[in-house]
Parts: C-alpha cells; structure tokens; sequence
C-alpha cells in the first residue's frame, strides 16, 4: 500500500507531466517493450505489467493481466470490489482482454468476485464463447476456482453511495479524479467518490495495451463502471470493439470514459481501423474523438472519452473530448511517465 501510495502521489504532483510538445509518443517509436495505461494510476499498473515483459520471454497477455490485477487489488472508486456501486447498493463489475491471436474474452454485470480481469482471460481460454454476464459469469468463476466475497461495500464506497442516495442524482462528472483531487489540495470535497483514508487517491477505469519484446501486443480493461448506474448497466469496458480492440499486425487501443458515447461509434476497433490506414495512434485516436462530438458537439462537452493506442511499432498516442485526460508509459522498470493527452475542447 505504502508503494502504491507512493506512486500515485508521486504521479500527480511531482512527476513531471511531459509538455505537450513532447506528448506525441507517436512520432518517435519506443523501445519495445513497452506498456500503456489510462490515467495517473497507470504508474503501478504498468510497473505490474513490466515485471513480465522485463523477461525477454514474458507474454503481453500476462502483462495485461497482471497489471489489471494490481489495481483490482486496491481499494478505489472505479475498479474492482471497492469501487462504487450501482443504484441498489451492488458493486457490478465489466472487464475484457485480447491477445495477439485476436482470442477475445469478457465479463459484465458480474458481482463478488475480485478479478473480472482473470475471469475474462478464462472466458477467453476455456469457453467458446466472448462474454459472460451477471449470475452466469459468476458461476462461471465459481466453477473456475475464483473465491466469492462478500456483498460488502469499502467505506468509501458506502460513504459515496450514502451520499449519493440523498440526491439519487445520475450524473457522470468529467474526470472525477483529477476535480476531487483538485479539490482535496484546496481543502475541498469531499466529492463522491473520494480520497480514500489510506491517503490514496480514487481514479477512474483502467485500460491498458502492451508490446512484447517479441513484438505482439495484448490489451485489457476492467472497472466498475460509472458509479450509481442503473441495475444491469453494463459500459464499454467489456466490449471488445468498443471499450478494448487488438489487432496485431497494427495495434490495439483501449480508453476510459463514458462508455456509452465510445460504444456508438465502437470506439476501440475504430482507432485500430484508422491506424490501418496509416494514421498515427494519436491522429487515430484524435479522428474517433472527433466522429464522437461531431454526433452531438453541444452534449459532448459534458462527458469524457479518453482513448488511448499503440501500434505494432511501439509508437503510442491518445486523445480526449476534454482537457483533463492523462495517461502513464512505461517502458523499463521505474522510468513511468504520466502524460497529457491533447483534447478536442480545451
Ligand atoms: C464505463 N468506461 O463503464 C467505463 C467507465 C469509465 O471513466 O471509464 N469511466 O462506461
């Protein structure tokens, strides 16, 4: 805890965010290998994921993985079994991953269980099918060896919750966990979700892609979705296509955001599509960004969608509706960075 601590804190006030100028990771291409997540919170993910890929035999599968488990295994307002709950109290939780050989597979709507990461990969591995949901997706698990916890919400997540059911308001807030720690440091807040009492600070969907030192990539994305959604909602994040899409022989993409916008326009498999042709990982991105607003420019400036790529060279980018969005980099063990992405409002 006290690491990851460190890490976060680290990664928003005194890591330097690299200047715009230097933001387009596409223009040069990075060593492989290589690992990108979304978000300030992606540091420890990605150093998780780098254990694996340091070994000139580690699978970016494996990476994915394990850097989604890290953060499941942390108490926070948007991944895993501490994170928000939907309207009736129940922490549901959506995750997918996809390997270089275009194996896919998923969980949504799934409750009590602590890796939907992992669950996804057995999905992937062990049925013939893409995705498992609710009930289904949990037996699955159970019959899997994965452990059932109990129904329990964190504090903070009851606390949000608590304070959430005064107003039963359903209302997404733009990059919640850049606002709350902005207002944690005047002394403001606390706003639903929180800083945690460990001190950690509370972020949003992780989503990561990874190249391996033999050149294949792999993704994965896991949350707990929006926070007070309705009973059986289920986001982007599961989908493959929209919320997580890999191609190997030209790149994957992932994001965080709101998952209803970035499943209209099947965002993932969009930017990969763009990359196909040619276009950077940020001109990609950029491109899905702007088909998103084009569909309702005036709404668009009241939600997120970050997106995130990589392509096959380990050339990487993102971009973002609004200002607000960041992501981590990682390329060799402890050399994260924490990177702006360029957004189509400012
Ligand atoms: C969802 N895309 O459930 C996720 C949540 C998220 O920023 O990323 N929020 O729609």
């Amino acid at each position: 805890m006290t690491n990851r601590r460190g890490f976060l804190v680290k990664g928003l006030f005194s890591l330097p965010f690299l200047s715009l100028a230097n933001a387009f990771g596409q223009t040069k291409a990075a060593k492989k290998p290589i690992v990108i997540s979304t978000w300030d919170s992606g540091i420890p993910v990605n150093e998780a994921a780098m254990e694996i890929l340091k070994n000139s035999s580690g699978r970016a599968l494996d990476a994915v993985e394990k850097g989604a488990n890290n953060i499941e295994d942390a108490i926070n307002c948007c991944v895993g079994l501490g994170g928000n709950p939907d309207r009736e109290g129940k922490v549901t939780l959506d995750a997918c991953i996809m390997d270089e050989k275009m194996n896919c597979g998923g969980v949504a709507f799934m409750e009590n269980i602590k890796h939907p990461i992992s669950v996804a990969r057995k999905v992937m591995e062990d049925t013939p099918h893409v995705l498992l949901v609710g009930d289904g997706a949990r037996q699955f698990a159970i019959e899997k060896g994965f452990k059932v916890e109990d129904d329990k919400l964190s504090k903070d997540a009851e606390n949000a919750y608590k304070n959430w059911l005064q107003k039963s308001e359903y209302k997404p807030i733009k990059n919640i966990e850049l606002e709350q720690n902005k207002a944690m440091q005047k002394g403001k807040g606390p706003f639903a979700p929180q800083m945690l009492e460990n001190g950690e600070f509370n972020h949003d969907t992780m989503a990561l892609l990874a190249l391996d030192n033999s050149g294949n990539l792999s993704g994965a994305c896991t949350t707990s979705g929006m926070g007070f959604k309705m009973r059986g909602r289920v986001g982007d994040s599961p989908i493959i296509g929209a919320g997580l899409y890999v191609d190997n022989e030209v790149g994957a993409c992932t994001g965080s955001g709101q998952g209803e916008e970035v499943i209209r326009i099947a965002g993932a498999a969009m930017v990969v599509e763009f990359m196909r042709q040619g276009k950077s990982p940020e001109a990609a991105c950029k491109m899905a960004v702007e088909r998103l607003v084009k569909i309702n420019p005036k709404k668009a400036k009241d939600f997120q969608v970050g997106l995130i790529a990589l392509n096959k060279n380990g050339q990487y980018g993102a971009y973002a509706v609004n200002p607000g969005f960041v992501f981590s980099v990682t390329t060799a063990p402890g050399n994260g960075k924490v990177i702006k992405a360029k957004s189509h409002f400012s």
